[in-house]
């Protein structure tokens, strides 16, 4: 909790054993695009939590979930879980922040007193050793407290140039959404990248499960959920505007 406060990420070592990686691997290769999902250089699927149950354990991962219960309230909830593959040739994105609730002003950000709330954290669970060449994620320790997200073209913060998160297989890199990052490219000539994200939310975050208005709950991953993934998938106490 105190790096996401001054870092705005933490990179948990070790959170998947070798044989889960090879199993997470092994369900995105069966994944097929459907709705928003594209294909290409990088493979996006969205929502892979209401495919098969096989995805519910990835939701309250221990040491994972806890942080995002400290983090985001008891009653936080899921508001997207991705899978990505990203091949040789993948280009990566540009330097960017996902969601700031809000922009603050420089005097309170810089006021070491001041608490900035996490409203959207994502868990990034790497299936790979990420190598320089190979998509490494890029961050700015602290940028979390711009108040701003960075401009076009802008790859620094304070003279801080954006730094690649290396690590192995079953790694977790937990980021708050105000974090500057990006993805970057696979310069490699034959690896490709897999990546599972679960995207986590205060209970009145919204969440992402595109296609919105045809959205439905598959009923086999319903029966198979712990009290905890139900409420993670927003099955929750009743409270204001229910
Ligand atoms: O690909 C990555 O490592 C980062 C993904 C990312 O930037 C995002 O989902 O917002």
């Amino acid at each position: 909790m105190q790096a996401l406060h001054d870092q705005g990420f933490v990179l948990l070592r070790g959170v998947l054993s070798p044989s889960l990686v090879d199993e997470v691997r092994a369900a995105i290769d069966q994944l097929m695009p459907i709705h928003w999902d594209y294909t290409g250089l990088v493979d996006h699927y969205k929502c892979v939590l209401n495919r098969n149950p096989i995805w519910l354990p990835y939701l309250d991962l221990p040491g994972v979930i806890e942080l995002a219960e400290a983090g985001m309230g008891e009653d936080c909830h899921v508001i997207g879980q991705t899978a990505w593959r990203c091949h040789p040739g993948f280009i990566g994105a540009d330097l960017h922040a996902d969601y700031l609730a809000m922009e603050l002003p420089s005097s309170l950000l810089e006021d070491p007193t001041f608490e900035l709330p996490m409203q959207i954290c994502t868990a990034q669970l790497y299936l790979d050793e990420i190598t320089e060449d190979l998509c490494p994620t890029l961050v700015i320790p602290g940028s979390h407290r711009a108040g701003r997200k960075p401009l076009e073209g802008e790859t620094s913060w304070r003279g801080q140039q954006a730094q690649p998160v290396l690590c192995q297989p079953g790694d977790v890199l937990f980021l708050r959404s105000e974090l500057w990052h990006a993805g970057s490219r696979n310069r490699t000539r034959d690896r490709t990248r897999y990546l599972l994200q679960v995207h986590y939310g205060r209970r009145m975050v919204a969440q992402k499960f595109s296609p919105y208005l045809d959205w439905q709950f598959n009923p086999a991953v319903l029966d198979a959920c712990t009290p905890r993934q139900r409420r993670l998938l927003g099955d929750h106490e009743s409270a204001e505007y229910d």
